[in-house]
């Protein structure tokens, strides 16, 4: 076991998750997305159906998927509130079918700490909290007492107003505000350093220029977190779909990877996708050039 001081090098590390410590800052790692809900905003009802889930999730990994994001609640504009027990039901039993068949980690994307408890016992090893520990800081609590990885996303407001909120001015400082709030409480409640990432939330409370915005100044961002990884989330996101002149969710694939590439040239560790191939293929190429760039 390493210890808390160990990694505190800048730009690369070694990210502590419940069962194994993965490398970040070498290459960029691809994490794939998986909702098994009914109403996700790119791929509702899909993989709602655990064997079809399953068949999925090897796919991804087969592509080149590093993490695997299982999530049971739509977090869309408009999605409807899921209790801890559905999303329990939803997540446990893919999350249990995977853990012990797929070689990669694997995340639950959940606000809730019952759910990441019940997904951690099934053998997930990250947690993924897109309200970065404000609905139930408790869930810091069992990400520590399980060792595991905690990515702490930054939104704004309540479940019921996650998208309709006013933007924040200096979207900037309350991203990085809010996450070192949100990591000082995770270290507080017992969480290594080392299994923290964060994560600056983008389409999330946010503005179509904030959105663009943040993607053009993630290395700002990440100079304020110099010893955790960084994971981006921008897949078939609205904000592509505006930028390509409103491309619905299905025509978003080429926008999609130039923010891949955009995120990994500014900084990212992990990008969150739906599109596994096209996003391997788009980091593999990006870190040949930063490579050389040094
Ligand atoms: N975005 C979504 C969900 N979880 N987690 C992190 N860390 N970062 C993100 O940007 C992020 C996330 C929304 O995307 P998706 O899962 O495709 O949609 P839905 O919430 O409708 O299931």
């Amino acid at each position: 076991m390493q210890s808390t001081s160990a990694k505190t090098s800048v730009g690369a590390g070694e990210w502590r998750l419940a069962r194994r410590t993965l490398p970040w800052g070498a290459r960029t790692l691809v994490m794939g997305v998986l909702n098994v809900t009914p109403d996700s905003f790119s791929d509702g009802g899909r993989f709602f159906d655990p064997a079809r889930a399953l068949e999925h999730a090897a796919r991804m990994v087969e592509e080149g998927a590093d993490i695997l994001d299982v999530g049971g609640e739509s977090t869309r504009p408009g999605s409807s509130d899921v209790d801890a027990e559905e999303e329990t039901r939803r997540v446990v039993p893919v999350v249990e079918a995977l853990a012990g068949r797929v070689r990669v980690p694997v995340s639950v994307d959940t606000t809730k700490a019952g759910v990441a408890r019940a997904a951690l016992d099934a053998g997930a090893e990250i947690v993924n909290d897109i309200s970065g520990l404000r609905f139930e800081p408790a869930l810091a609590d069992v990400a520590a007492r399980a060792g595991a990885g905690l990515v702490l996303m930054h939104s704004l407001g309540t479940r019921g107003t996650l998208h309709t909120l006013p933007p924040v001015e200096d979207v900037l400082s309350e991203v990085v505000e809010s996450l070192r709030a949100g990591t000082a409480e995770a270290e507080r409640r017992g969480v290594a350093r080392a299994s923290l990432c964060v994560d600056p939330g983008v389409g999330f409370g946010k503005t179509h220029e904030q959105n663009v915005g943040l993607l053009a100044r993630l290395d700002v961002f990440g100079a304020a977190f110099p010893d955790l990884p960084v994971l981006v989330g921008t897949s078939r996101k609205r904000f592509v779909g505006t930028l390509l002149g409103g491309a619905p969710v299905g025509e978003r694939l080429h926008g999609t990877m130039a923010t891949v590439a955009a995120a990994a040239l500014r900084g990212a560790h992990v990008v969150r996708v739906h599109d596994v191939r096209a996003a391997v293929d788009t980091v593999r190429v990006i870190d040949a050039i930063k490579a050389v760039r040094g």
